[in-house]
Formats: structure tokens, sequence, C-alpha cells
């Protein structure tokens, strides 16, 4: 299944010891390449001679964690010429079996220059009012038209104004932090990075960043080096506001990723991703099976399963930190948080952006799960039958069954409550339901017949050094239930 989503592909994950440096016999770069498609479609862009030479070049390493051939990977750490300058770690630092997790660089709050430095001619700064509808309809428009796309251009974020809205004025946003860029003649907005503040913990250690995202340039203004003047003026920011550390997440691997997960799709309706072409229909299968086999159920099964509002947010605050806490790196929520986050508030004429469900015990009353998802269009290009893909991304979840010490009832109970997700977002008119191998995801990604995506999300840390976290995925590039308990954040 292709990502046709989330920021690119470009895997990068545990190195396989055994396979190392051994080069490949041809008749298993063919077997290998099946198991890699994000590779295959890569070397399919290529000609044949530079396809097969880069084959011949390529590791079993490489092969099987599916490294991206594009040009750059952790071996060529000084071709990144901006990201060397950066306080982030070098790829050979996460081979270091004795890291001292912390901050890389100490910022002297003296030192931070007041003023943003220099832009290219013809081009200013601005900060984007997003609380005034004009503005936050242009920055909808930008992104919209220039942000992430797929490999093949088939398919592109179309984040709507009420998901821009819910994602960059979460509690303590800062109008500062939502950086543009305009051309000063026409005013036209024509690139942007933003961030919202929240809490990370690591391995325990709390630390306040800044969640970055929302990072594009227009098309024509590609390749100018624009992005490391964006990065440079959006850290200047944040330091000014006393936040020397961040978070951020990219299909493209740069120096270097902290963890890296995999997608997985479960399609809701197989036949208009098949007509789109983001599923592909199964050598021997047909599409009457197809259709049969991603059938759900009309109803919930979960009893007691129903839609979260405003009176359970401090059940779901009590069980999710609980939850949360578990795993190696993870959002420390605030209760106003998890209000604003979870909690679907509906306003006339404005998109729901948020699903949360709680299971409040028919007997007990008390919550005892708590699921959630939500709603990123796809804009497909230049397709003459449909417009978008609706999309439902996994967002958080938890439940009591973490905690016992029974691990086949915390699996049960899982996919029953994912199970119940896509029920519920089916009703809701999803196409596709997307998720990472993050979390305790591997539990139940192929029993509820989630397909392999080709596209990889890569975690980063700003100016903080931590040993490496597990992604869910193994060397195969497959969810695997001993690389859980890592990553506990969802980015949006
Ligand atoms: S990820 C989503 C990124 N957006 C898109 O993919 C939208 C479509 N694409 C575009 O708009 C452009 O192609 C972008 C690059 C803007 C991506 N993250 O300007 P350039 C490096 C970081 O000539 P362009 C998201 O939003 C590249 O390696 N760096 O390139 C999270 C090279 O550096 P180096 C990236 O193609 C963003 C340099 O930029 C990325 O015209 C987190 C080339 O610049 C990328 N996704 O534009 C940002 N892509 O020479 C970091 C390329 O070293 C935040 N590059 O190889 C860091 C924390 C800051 C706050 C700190 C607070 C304490």
């Amino acid at each position: 299944m292709s990502d046709g989503d989330k920021k690119g592909k470009a895997p990068q994950n545990n190195k396989d010891e055994d396979g190392k440096g051994k080069k490949l016999p041809p008749k298993f770069a063919s077997l290998l390449l099946e198991q890699n498609p994000a590779l295959k479609q890569e070397l399919a862009n290529m000609n044949k001679d530079e396809a097969a030479a880069i084959l011949a070049n390529m590791d079993l390493s490489q092969m099987l964690t599916g490294l991206s051939v594009g040009g750059k990977n952790q071996k060529d750490m000084a071709s990144y010429k901006f990201w060397q300058t950066q306080p982030v770690p070098a790829f050979e630092d996460a081979a270091n079996k004795q890291i001292t997790q912390g901050p890389i660089k100490i910022i002297d709050p003296e030192k931070v220059p007041q003023t943003p430095g220099a832009l290219i001619e013809g081009f200013e700064w601005c900060t984007l009012d997003l609380t005034n509808d004009e503005e936050l309809k242009e920055l909808y428009e930008l992104l919209n038209n220039h942000y992430v796309e797929d490999d093949n251009a088939m398919f592109r974020f179309s984040y709507s104004q009420s998901f821009l809205h819910w994602a960059l004025m979460s509690p303590g946003w800062k109008k500062e932090w939502h950086v543009g860029v305009r051309a000063t003649k026409s005013r036209k907005l024509v690139a942007s990075i933003c961030g919202v503040p929240t809490e990370l913990r690591v391995r325990g250690e709390r630390i306040k960043v800044t969640e970055i995202n929302f990072l594009c340039i227009h098309k024509k203004l590609r390749s100018k080096r624009l992005t490391p003047v964006l990065i440079k003026e959006i850290t200047r920011r944040c330091y000014v506001n006393g936040i020397y550390q961040a978070i951020y997440t990219g299909g493209v691997i740069l120096p270097t990723p902290i963890s890296s997960c995999r997608y997985y799709h479960r399609a809701l309706d197989w036949l208009k991703l098949y007509e789109v072409g983001f599923s592909p229909l199964p050598h021997g299968s047909t599409k009457a099976r197809m259709i049969t086999k991603n059938h759900l159920p009309s109803a919930t099964l979960t009893p007691g399963l129903r839609p979260m509002e405003s009176k359970d947010i401090d059940a779901v605050y009590d069980l999710l930190e609980r939850y949360m806490r578990r795993f190696d790196m993870n959002q420390a929520f605030t209760r106003e948080e998890i209000d604003h986050w979870l909690v679907y508030k509906e306003q006339p004429g404005k998109e729901q952006v948020v699903w949360s469900y709680v299971v409040e015990d028919p007997e007990t009353h008390k919550i005892t799960d708590f699921v959630s998802f939500y709603n990123l269009e796809s804009t497909v290009i230049d397709h003459a039958k449909h417009e978008s893909v609706h999309a439902a991304y996994l967002y958080y979840y938890a439940t009591e069954t973490a905690f016992s010490d029974n691990k086949k009832a915390f699996k049960d109970r899982l996919q029953l409550l994912l199970n119940d997700a896509l029920i519920c977002a089916k009703k809701a008119h999803f196409d596709v339901f997307n998720a990472l191998t993050s979390h305790d995801n591997p539990l139940f990604l192929e029993e509820l017949k989630f397909g392999a995506g080709d596209g990889q999300l890569h975690f980063y840390l700003y100016n903080y050094r931590a040993a490496p976290i597990a992604g869910g995925i193994n060397d195969k590039n497959l969810p695997d239930e001993s690389k859980m308990g890592g990553v506990g954040i969802v980015m949006l």
C-alpha cells in the first residue's frame, strides 16, 4: 500500500549487524525489493543503469532496513551543510552505547539576537495572526497547494482551517511561533514554520519543548536555502521565550532520528482507495474479495463505548497519564491540554477534527478505556473521479488492561477497542485509518488488517541528546512487540 500521506519515506532504523557490508546476489535483490516498497519506488524513478549500479553496491543491511539510496544517508553527515552546524547529534552518536542524556548546548539568553536574520531580497518576515480568519486562510492555502506530497505527486496533505486552528492554538500557544514569509510587493504568504509549546518526558526527564510543524516553502522558492533561515528564525523566537529544546518529525532523514516508525493503513473504503491509486489490487485477488476482506460490522462491540464528553476529562487524564508513562518518550499533558486536544467542541460551520471515545463500565461507571483519532484529508492531485481521501489518524488511546499482568487480555482488549475505532471512523465516512508502529500498536496492526505503508516517520529532538528509542519495528521494518515501549507521542 502506498503511503500517499505523511511526510515521505526513507526509513532509518536499527542496523542488521549480520548483513552489514555483504553485497546482494541479484536473485535476492528482487525478493528484498518486494519487502521494501520505498526503495523499489526510488529505484523505479531512476534510469536502468543508475538503478543497477546502486543495487549492486548496496549491502544487505541497507536493503533490509530500507535505507534511502537518494544521495544522503548516515554515512555522509558532511553533506548536511546546515544541519551539521546545529545542536543535533551526529549519525555516529546514535551508535554510541554510552550516551549522556541532556541538552547539547547551553544557551545564554543574553546572547540571543533580538531581531530576525536577513531574508532573501524581495521577501520579509511576518508573524501570522491565526485568530484572524483571513490569515488562517492564507496559511491554509499555502499548505493546501505546497505542503507534503507523496513521492509520485498523487496526494497532498490538506489540513483544514479547523485543523490548523486546533493544532496551532493549543494551551500556552504563542503568536510569535507562527512564522511566515511574505513577498514584499504582493504581500503573498510564501513560506511558513510553526510551533506550539508542550512538555515531553524522555526516559523520565521532563523537558519543555516546542513542537515544530508546518514547515512549508512555495514551490517556486524551493532549493534556495530558505529552510535554514526559517529554522534559525523559529529557533531564535523559541530561545527568546526561554525554550531551548524542540521536537519535530519528517519523512526525510536528517541528523539524527531519535526514533523511526512505519506507517500502516487500514482500508475502510477499499474500492475508493483502489480507484485513487492508494491501494493496489493484490496479485491473485479480486475487487470483490478485497471489499469483503475489509468489511466491518456496523455497530461497535465494546460494552459501554460512547463519545468522550467534558465530564470525562479527569478520568481520561488519570488513565492516559499512567498509560503514557510506560513509554520512553511521551507527552506530559496537562488537564487543560486533554480538554483542548481530545474533547470535540461543536462549532457551527466548522468541521470536526478530533473524535474521542471512552468506555464506561456499565456497572461501576468507571472509565476503563479511551481511544481517539483525528481527521486529515489528502487532496487527490488531478483525478477525474475523486477530489480527496478522507483519512483518520490514530491519536491517543489507553486501557486499564495495560496494567494487568495478563498480556493476552491486554492484546485482546486493544484489538476490540481499536476495531471499534475503525467502525466509528467508517461510520464517520473516512476512507482509510492510518496508524504508526508507535505506542502499543504492534499488538493490533496486523490482526486488524492494517497494511504496511511505504512511509516512514522519523522523530527528532533539537538540542537534546538521548539514546535511540524503539519505534515498534524490527530490522525487517515490520511491527514487533519486542520493540514497543519507545514512542508514546503523536505528532500531527
Ligand atoms: S516536516 C514537513 C516539511 N515540509 C514539507 O515537506 C512540505 C513540502 N516541502 C517543502 O516545503 C520544502 O521542500 C522544504 C525544504 C521546506 C521541506 N526538515 O530551503 P532549502 C533541509 C528539516 O534549499 P527546500 C515539518 O514541518 C535540507 O536537509 N530540514 O530546501 C517539521 C537542507 O539542509 P542541509 C529539512 O527543498 C520541520 C536544507 O533544508 C527538511 O527548498 C522541522 C535545504 O534547504 C525538513 N523536512 O525546502 C524543522 N527538508 O544542507 C526543524 C529539507 O543541512 C526544526 N531540509 O542538508 C528544528 C527545531 C527548531 C526549533 C528549536 C527550538 C529550540
